[in-house]
């Protein structure tokens, strides 16, 4: 199948310059699964350009894919759109930034000479938010705002995962020439205390909760977990 596509992708490429699906070097991004929908991570961008741009990443109930919200407000009107967004390799660089978060989260390898086709997501850069679901619209320029939602297959809550988005990762917002006029690191907002690996309370950057021996997330470990979620959802 990959050596299809592939075939396919370089006959395109040596005829013109086609959106088509673009296999990575390294395959298709698999559709990712065990993503624990108590775990929440999130993006918060405020610039001089983006009033607000808020993101939220949880896992979903069968664990495939994560569901990711976004929502975007008061984007500076002379601020050509629709507006791409990404997730970039890196953190944001000391004052605000966005050069310094590198390039799209493309952990397959395959590069953004040829655009993301929506039609084929699995052959689409991991990071490409915009290129998979539709840019943001117009309608959150000046007093405006504009919101989505889906479940995009192909990111993961894993930290084993190539495509995890919890590792130091950003969301950089564009305008349509790809200047960034945007940018925040994705945090984590919440792990509900699931079984999921990364749940560990040492591990989560919370603040430190049931110090005392708590060697194991028992009935209560989850049960404040749960209230933990609830009150990172009131924020
Ligand atoms: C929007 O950007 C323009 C050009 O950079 C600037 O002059 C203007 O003050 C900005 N508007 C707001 C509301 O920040
Ligand atoms: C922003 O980050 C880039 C890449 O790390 C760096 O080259 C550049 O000097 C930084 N710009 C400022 C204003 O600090
Ligand atoms: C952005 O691109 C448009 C054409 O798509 C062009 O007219 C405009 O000058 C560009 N603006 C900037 C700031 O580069
Ligand atoms: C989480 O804690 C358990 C029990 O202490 C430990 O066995 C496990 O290796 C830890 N997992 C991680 C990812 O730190
Ligand atoms: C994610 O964002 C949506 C839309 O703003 C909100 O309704 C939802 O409660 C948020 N979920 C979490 C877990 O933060
Ligand atoms: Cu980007």
């Amino acid at each position: 199948m990959h050596f299809f596509k592939s075939a396919a992708s370089i006959a395109l490429l040596a005829g013109a310059c086609v959106v088509s699906a673009e296999t990575g070097e390294k395959g298709d991004a698999p559709v990712t699964n065990g993503n624990s929908d108590k775990v929440v991570y999130e993006a918060h961008v405020m610039s001089s350009n983006v009033k607000t741009a808020h993101l939220n990443f949880t896992g979903t109930e069968d664990g495939v894919g994560v569901l990711v919200h976004a929502c975007f407000m008061g984007i500076n009107a002379s601020q050509p759109g629709p507006y791409p967004y990404h997730i970039h390799d890196f953190l944001v660089g000391e004052g605000e930034n966005c050069t310094a978060t590198g390039a799209h989260l493309d952990p397959y390898l395959r590069g953004e000479v040829t655009a993301c086709d929506a039609e084929a997501p699995e052959t689409c850069q991991v990071g490409d938010l915009s290129g998979k679901h539709g840019k943001a619209s117009l309608d959150a320029a000046g007093d405006g705002s504009w919101c989505t939602s889906y479940v995009d297959k192909y990111l993961s809550l894993d930290s084993s995962d190539v495509a995890f988005i919890g590792n130091d990762r950003s969301i950089v917002v564009h305008n349509i020439n790809k200047t960034r006029i945007g940018c925040a690191n994705i945090v984590l907002a919440a792990t509900g205390g699931s079984a999921y690996p990364s749940s560990n309370a040492t591990t989560t950057g919370e603040p430190p909760i049931a110090t005392g021996g708590a060697t194991r997330i028992g009935a209560s470990g989850i049960a404040l977990g749960v209230i933990l979620g609830v009150g990172a959802m009131l924020l």
